[in-house]
Parts: structure tokens; C-alpha cells; sequence
């Protein structure tokens, strides 16, 4: 007995020490201790619930965000194990709970479980950075329940009760000493369950968000309506409703998607396409439930089946002629609305992000299942086949006009020297790192920008009319096109697959429109442009957006208070007034141009 109590004594401190450096690197566990972080936390302990439906056993997750940012899980599954470990001599579930990734040494395995993957740290290191945490597990008959602070075990797993159900609940609070910020972002985490959903088929998952709505008024003491922050997400389409879901508001090609599903046994692949009218291509994969935002092998076998088996289909039904030279695989995802799931056994990570898959079997295994059944798709429905490569041989001869259009402004370019747009009030800086372009809109705001700013390092770019729409035009509209001229060559480091980062004039591109409707139409066009021609300046950080006040609050002998929303200034007023100023003692300006639209 005394030898046993020793040995465990031992292993609580060595499980101590693990937790204890999870407390004091977070960061190397979860990312951050930012809003990110925190919401990492809730993906991680819905994950466990969600390798349980794989595993063919829960069918419903419930999610709430309770008063309180206290976060409760529940599913209905077997219930995490209760049976004392014969080693540690503590619950399977406690060990769960308390040992660095212990998750994925339990039986049951389904394979390719989502936690213990990627951000699948275990459900421990959730327990770790809790102030409390609280898990209640029904099998076996029975209920049984442990407690949690910050790690430590403070009532081991005990029987509270009878259950002829089964079923694993966890609520925690997350520690607020160790992240910035406990306000869990309600559509965050919606989105993140959809998909969730979307990606196992027939799982079903509830979200809502219990906390006490902030009373919102408008100025004139109006409430603003209630949004429903509530969900229930269950597909039995699978990817198919993914890929509904996100062309919902384009025109199809296909009406349903083209599904492909095939299990060899080791790598089990769901794939669904949908072909729209629109010119840009939106592929999404995922591997064992993660997002792959930087691709990898599923990708790339998927992309090389594709552009075989449309060249093939044309070159046998006389749509391209002997002369005629491939399509490239670019003209064939042209309007390609695509989700790829792939589950894998041992993902190998890659990739600044670790968000690409680097397995290099999984490319052909993708590449033969979508080989064999988009060309038994293609023989099937030939009047759909012809419409996607019609689409396909349109692409291809914009992205030839475009090649030429690109040509002719790089040699205008460098036969003019580097032409700087007229318009752009430019600063005596030439240090990128230390620049910054202002493009604003309009002339007056473009007049005081350039009163106000310091021309040693800022730079203006004012712009006129009504700026071009990427996401509706072809690529070869947009070289030639006048107003996306002057952003281009004021920001000098070329476009589409000319653009080189290392040559741009600036290091801060900030977007400067009213905060008005019109101001959003125009900031969402200079996003979806840089987004889909400079997307690097996106993912390097180098574009900014500017918020401008809305109002400034002011009286003799005070600090002037700027108010950037409705929201602030109605607070600014009762703060003020609640130190004894009087709303008509101050003087109110509202800024000109950058209202809100009130028409
Ligand atoms: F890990 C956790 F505590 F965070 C957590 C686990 C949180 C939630 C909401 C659910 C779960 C969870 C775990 N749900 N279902 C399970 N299942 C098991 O742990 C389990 C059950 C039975 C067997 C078996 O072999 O009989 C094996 C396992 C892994």
C-alpha cells in the first residue's frame, strides 16, 4: 500500500509539472492567449465529442456559451471511460483530463481522430488554462463527476447517480488571468460548428449563446432588435450542402454538385464540386476535419485528376481540335466551387501555418478516385460537361488577352520610367518600410488628407468614381482597367502573377473610406482586389484600414473625446454626465463625409 501511494504521489507531480508549463507557455500549446486562443480552447473539447461521432457513436453535440462566458459541451455518446487505470490507478477519464495528451491512448480509436491532431492538444491543456472545469460522464449506469482548478483535481471522478443514458458533459471558465479576453465571439464560433457539421455527414450540432444581450440603443433611445444567436446544424448532403451553402447566392452550372466518395480503406475521400458563372475559384480542403488553408498533397492530386480528365474529355468529343493546345488547369477551375475532405492516418503537417498537407501517397490515391469518377460523371451528363469547358475555353482566351494586356503595361511601364500616377501626392521618403499610402476617396477627403498628413513618409492616392468590381470581371478587364491603374502603379510591385512583394513602394497600404455605405461598397472592392491580384500585401499585413471618428466631443478645459461609433458617443455622454457634465455644456461636431448614410 505504502510503495502504491508512493508511486502515485510521483505521477500526480510529474502530471503537475506538465500542466504547470502549460500555464506558463500557453502559447506553445494553443497558439495564443488572444481571442483566437480562446476559442481554440472550445474547438478542442468539441473535437473529442466529434472523434466519438466518427468513432459511429454520438449523434448529437450541444454547445452553450452560459452566462458568464462559461462554455458547456455535451454530447451523447458512450461517455469517456470511468474504469480505473491499472497503472496511473486513477480514472481513464481523470487521466484524460490531467495527463499532456493522453486523448489518443485510449481504445476505441477510430483512426483518424480530429483531437490529438492538429490543434488536438488534448483536452488537458483546455483543463490547464480553466479557472475551473467541471465534466460529468453517464455510462454504465451510473453519473459520475469529477472537478477541475486550473488543473488540479479537485474532486476526483466520483458516482453522484443513477442513468440509464449515455453521455459526456463538460462546462469550464476559462482563466482570465491567462487570456486577454473571455468574450467568446458567438459567430466565430457558429461558423466554425457549421462547418463542423457540414463535414461530418448526419451529426447534429447545437450552439447558443445564454449570455445577457448588451442593451443596444440607437441615438434617438430606440433598442436595436435582438439577433438570434442560436443554431442547429445537421447535413445529411455532407459536402454537397457545403458547397450549396457557399454558392447559395451565385448561378449554377451544375445544379447539384458532382459528389465523390471512396474509401479504400486508408485514406477515405469526399469531394463535391459545383461549377458557377462566376470567374474566381474557391477550393476549400480539409484533412481529418482541419482546415488545409495551404493545401498540400490532397490538393495537388485533386487539381492534376482534374485538368487530365477535362483536356481528355475535350480532346474526345472534338472540343479541342488536334492543333489546339491543352487547357491549363487554371481555365478549368475558372467558376469551380470545390470541398475536399481526405482523412488521413498520420497527417504530416507542413508549412508556415502547419496547415499543409505534406503525405505524399495521399496525391495519387486523390488523384485516381477523382480521375475515375469525374469521367464517369463527365460520359454521364455530357450537356453539363460541355457547359463547364465552353466556360473553360472562354478563360482560357481572357487569360491570353490578359497575358498581353500585362505585357503591354510592364513594357508602357518601363519605356516611361516608373510613371507614378498623377493624382498621387507622394512622400520624400523612400524607405518602404517606413511609408504609407493613404488611398482615400474623393477629392475633399483626398484635400485634407494631404492638409494633415506628414509628408515625409505619407503618401496620398485619391480616387474618383466608380471603382471596378475584380469578382465580376476577367482578369484581362482589370490590367487595362483606369482606376485600378493608379493603385497599381502607386503600390509599384506589379499584378496577378507578376506581383513581387519585396518591390513594394509601401510598407503600410491603408484604405481610408467614409464610414458610410458607400464607404463600405468601396473598401469591400480595394479588399476583393487586393485579395484576388496582390494577395501576398494580404497575407504579409500590409494593408490597413483607417477609422476616422465619427464625432468629436469638446468643452473648454477638456480633452477633446472622439467617438467612432454611435455607440461610444452615447456612452461618452453618460460617463460625462455621470461626472457631472451636462450634455448641453459640450459641443458636438460630426465629422463631414464621414456620417453614417442617412438617406
Ligand atoms: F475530452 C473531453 F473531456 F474533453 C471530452 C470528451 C469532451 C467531450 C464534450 C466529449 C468527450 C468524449 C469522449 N465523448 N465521447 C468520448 N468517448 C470516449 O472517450 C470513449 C468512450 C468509449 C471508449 C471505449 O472504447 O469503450 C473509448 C473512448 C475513447
Amino acid at each position: 500500500m505504502e510503495k502504491v501511494n508512493h508511486e502515485y504521489g510521483a505521477n500526480q507531480i510529474q502530471v503537475l509539472e506538465g500542466l504547470e508549463h502549460v500555464r506558463k507557455r500557453p502559447g506553445m500549446y494553443i497558439g495564443s492567449v488572444s481571442v483566437r486562443g480562446l476559442h481554440h480552447c472550445v474547438y478542442e473539447i468539441v473535437d473529442n465529442a466529434v472523434d466519438e461521432a466518427l468513432a459511429g457513436y454520438c449523434k448529437n453535440i450541444n454547445v452553450t456559451i452560459e452566462p458568464g462566458n462559461i462554455i458547456c459541451v455535451e454530447d451523447d455518446g458512450r461517455g469517456i471511460p470511468v474504469d480505473i487505470h491499472p497503472k496511473t490507478k486513477i480514472s481513464a477519464a481523470e487521466t484524460v483530463y490531467t495527463k499532456l495528451n493522453a486523448g489518443g491512448k485510449f481504445g476505441g480509436d477510430s483512426g483518424y481522430k480530429v483531437s490529438g491532431g492538429l490543434h488536438g492538444v488534448g483536452a488537458s491543456v483546455v483543463n490547464a488554462l480553466s479557472e475551473w472545469t467541471e465534466v460529468t460522464i453517464q455510462r454504465d449506469g451510473g453519473i459520475f463527476q469529477m472537478k477541475f482548478e486550473r488543473g488540479k483535481t479537485v474532486q476526483p471522478l466520483e458516482r453522484i447517480g443513477d442513468s440509464d443514458r449515455t453521455g459526456t458533459k463538460v462546462r469550464f471558465l476559462a482563466d482570465n488571468t491567462i487570456f486577454e479576453s473571455l468574450n467568446y465571439e458567438y459567430e466565430v464560433l457558429e461558423k466554425r460548428f457549421r462547418e463542423m457539421a457540414f463535414l461530418t455527414k448526419g451529426l447534429k450540432i447545437t450552439i447558443e449563446d445564454k449570455r445577457p444581450e448588451e442593451r443596444e440603443e440607437t441615438e434617438d433611445g430606440e433598442e436595436v432588435e435582438e439577433k438570434i444567436k442560436k443554431a442547429e446544424f445537421c447535413f445529411e448532403g455532407g459536402l454537397n450542402s457545403f458547397v450549396e451553402y457557399l454558392n447559395k447566392n451565385k448561378e449554377k452550372i451544375n445544379q447539384l454538385p458532382i459528389y465523390i466518395e471512396k474509401d479504400d480503406g486508408e485514406v477515405p475521400i469526399e469531394v463535391a464540386i459545383q461549377y458557377t458563372t462566376a470567374y474566381s475559384e474557391n477550393i476549400y480542403t480539409f484533412v481529418n476535419n482541419i482546415n488545409t488553408i495551404e493545401g498540400g498533397t490532397h490538393l495537388e492530386g485533386f487539381k492534376r485528376a482534374v485538368t487530365k480528365v477535362f483536356n481528355d474529355y475535350a480532346r474526345n468529343h472534338g472540343i479541342l481540335k488536334e492543333k489546339d493546345p491543352n487547357l491549363q488547369g487554371e481555365d478549368i477551375r475558372e467558376g469551380m466551387t470545390a470541398v475536399i475532405s481526405v482523412k488521413v492516418k498520420d497527417p504530416q503537417f507542413e508549412g508556415q501555418t502547419k496547415t499543409k498537407l505534406g503525405n505524399s501517397n495521399v496525391a495519387g490515391i486523390v488523384a485516381n478516385a477523382v480521375n475515375e469518377a469525374l469521367s464517369t460523371f463527365l460520359e454521364e451528363n455530357p450537356n453539363i460537361g460541355k457547359a463547364i469547358l465552353e466556360k473553360c475555353i472562354s478563360a482560357s482566351r481572357a487569360r491570353e488577352a490578359a497575358r498581353k494586356a500585362r505585357e503591354l503595361v510592364r513594357k508602357k511601364n518601363s519605356m516611361e520610367g516608373s510613371t507614378l500616377p498623377g493624382k498621387l501626392a507622394d512622400c520624400s521618403g523612400k524607405n518602404p518600410e517606413e511609408c504609407e499610402v493613404y488611398i482615400v476617396e474623393g477629392d475633399s477627403a483626398g484635400g485634407s488628407a494631404k492638409q494633415g498628413r506628414d509628408r515625409t513618409f505619407q503618401a496620398i492616392l485619391p480616387l474618383w468614381g466608380k471603382m471596378l468590381n475584380v469578382e465580376k470581371s476577367r482578369a484581362d478587364k482589370i490590367y487595362g482597367n483606369d482606376k485600378l491603374q493608379p493603385v497599381i502603379l502607386a503600390i509599384g510591385a506589379g499584378i496577378g502573377a507578376d506581383f513581387d512583394i519585396t518591390k513594394i513602394r509601401y510598407g503600410k497600404v491603408i484604405i481610408m473610406a467614409d464610414a458610410d455605405v458607400d464607404g463600405a461598397h468601396i473598401r469591400t472592392l480595394l479588399l476583393t482586389f487586393f485579395f484576388r491580384y496582390m494577395r501576398p500585401l494580404i497575407e504579409n499585413g500590409n494593408v490597413y484600414l483607417a477609422q476616422p471618428p465619427l464625432y468629436k466631443l469638446s468643452k473648454k478645459g477638456m480633452e477633446d473625446i472622439y467617438c467612432y461609433t454611435d455607440d461610444d458617443l452615447t456612452k461618452a455622454y453618460k460617463e460625462l454626465e455621470e461626472k457631472g457634465i451636462p450634455r448641453d455644456q459640450l459641443a458636438l461636431q460630426r465629422y463631414k463625409g464621414l456620417r453614417r448614410n442617412e438617406s
